[in-house]
């Protein structure tokens, strides 16, 4: 049984582009897709892309503040359009983007193609957006004054972005800043430079000047460092774990120079509360979807399963089938459901906290043949006793499992007492119980009966509470705020000299 993620109410047609369906629901397009995927892949190279040093970094710095006055000051609709054109040539580039995002972050074509149309939906977005919310509000005031409401750009931002989405998060917060007007130092992760140098590129093509938008490539340590360090700086929007977000935070304090805000997105240890009314083939496939597609390397994927013991042995029987049905393997072959993990690095760390499970949990799959090599580690999921276990956010194909009775509120309770607070699945056919608990929640994005990836921008705006980030939403109708100034401007409009108009 698949619930189809999609919208109930007809999108605009400027919002979502003619692929556009659902970041999670993509197989739609592929037909017609394969072809010219195919061709993009055969001819794609992942060029090297330089690392910034820190006299490129202070000078990128010093370019940026300088081209903010000119950036700021062109109208709305001016940095807009070039979002758009941006936006329509990153739509007509899918295939080379695509082959760039399997060779350089193996991801599966599904997950490319999926993520191209998020960033051209970013890219579209926020563009409507800056429109809407820069224009000047009239506040009332007594009579003789004119008070006004402006939202005007900070300056430079810092945009780090994470290499699991690297090019539509990246996007994302390149394309918020300059729609609000600001310039941008943008620091994409270590490991997926090439395609974020690709929508840089497409970004000056569109008209973005040079000192506008710059990227600065290399490792969080050193140039992350440094951009956050640097006083001149007017804020910082951050995608990646919740130890960084801290270390960003604490940076941000501890500087001389002014108060910026903060923009994080982090981690989770997202769950799926499923009741005993629940329908067990739909919640199969919601927790198949939201623990292993993409290998589990999403921020909002499903890590702990807390499944009513009346119909647990049911579920974890469908899982295990539904399972045992993905292929795990080579990103670049169409039939493969979880490709590898990121790097090395990761697959020592899920490897180790595979092997602790293994000594104290009960595995629910086999655990196949983890290849090092080729940094596949095939869905895996374990029974635990307690929601307590699960004490950190494990980012792979992982799934942890625990029973519950009684009372769900005390379900929630417990997934509260996590710390975390980004994605949560309901699944019941209690149509009151859903928002009851989710009115308990302290989380972000909750998702009733479907799967729990796969968030769509202005559809489902994204973000998360506690130890998960800061917010305001990504993608939502309240995040563009976050990087603007405000001021009022009160003009007493009595005062000797004439008569002022109203400031546009
Ligand atoms: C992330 O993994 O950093 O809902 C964000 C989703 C995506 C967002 C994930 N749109 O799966």
């Amino acid at each position: 049984l698949h619930l189809q993620p999609v919208p109930s109410q007809p999108l605009p047609p400027d919002l979502y582009g003619p692929l556009r369906r659902n970041s999670a629901g993509l197989d739609l397009a592929m037909p017609d897709l394969r072809a010219p995927l195919e061709q993009a892949a055969a001819q794609v190279t992942v060029p090297a892309v330089p690392e910034a040093d820190p006299a490129r970094i202070a000078e990128a710095v010093a370019r940026s503040r300088t081209a903010c006055p000119g950036w700021s000051r062109a109208p709305v609709e001016q940095r807009a359009g070039m979002l758009r054109r941006a936006a329509d040539a990153m739509e007509e580039r899918m295939a080379p983007l695509c082959a760039l995002l399997v060779k350089e972050a193996a991801k599966t074509w599904g997950d490319c193609v999926a993520e191209v149309r998020e960033a051209v939906d970013f890219l579209r977005y926020y563009a409507g957006e800056a429109e809407r919310i820069l224009q000047p509000v009239t506040l009332p005031g007594p009579t003789g004054e004119s008070n006004t409401l402006r939202l005007t750009a900070r300056g430079p931002w810092v945009c780090i972005s994470p290499w699991n989405f690297p090019l539509a998060i990246f996007t994302g917060q390149v394309a918020a800043a300059l729609a609000t007007g600001n310039t941008v130092l943008a620091k994409p992760a270590e490991q997926t430079p090439a395609i974020a140098l690709e929508a840089v590129k497409l970004l000056h093509a569109a008209g973005v000047p040079p000192d506008v938008l710059q990227l600065l490539h290399g490792p969080g340590e050193t140039v992350g460092a440094a951009l956050v360090a640097d006083p001149r700086i007017a804020g910082v929007v951050f995608t990646g774990s919740t130890q960084v977000a801290k270390i960003i935070q604490r940076a941000l304090a501890a500087k001389d120079g002014p108060i910026v805000p903060l923009i994080a997105e982090t981690g989770g240890i997202n769950a799926m509360l499923v009741d005993s009314t629940a329908l067990p083939e739909q919640v199969a496939d919601a927790v198949v979807q939201s623990a292993f597609r993409s290998a589990g390397q999403r921020c909002s994927a499903l890590r702990l399963l807390c499944v009513h013991e009346a119909i647990a042995d049911g579920v974890i029987a469908m899982i295990q089938g539904a399972a045992r049905e993905l292929v795990t393997g080579d990103p670049a072959q169409w039939a493969t459901d979880v490709g590898p993990v990121i790097d090395d690095e990761a697959f020592e760390g899920l490897q180790k906290h595979l092997r602790r499970l293994h000594a104290e949990a009960r595995p629910l799959l086999p655990p196949g043949e983890a290849a090092p090599a080729s940094r596949l580690i095939p869905p895996q999921a374990f029974e635990l006793s307690d929601i307590a276990e699960v004490k950190q956010e494990i980012f792979g194909p992982v799934l942890h499992v625990v029973r519950w009775r009684g009372d769900p509120l005390q379900v929630i309770e417990a997934i509260n007492v996590l710390g975390y607070g980004l994605t949560l699945g309901i699944q019941t056919r209690i149509d009151s119980r859903s928002l009851a608990l989710a009115d308990s929640a302290h989380i972000g994005n909750v998702y009733v009966n479907r799967n729990m990836i796969g968030a769509v921008v202005g559809v489902q705006p994204f973000g998360g509470e506690g130890l998960s980030g800061t917010g305001p939403k990504a993608g939502g109708p309240h995040y563009l705020y976050r990087f603007c100034a405000e001021q009022t401007v009160t003009i007493n409009t009595t005062a000797a000299g004439g008569n002022v108009a109203l400031l546009a």
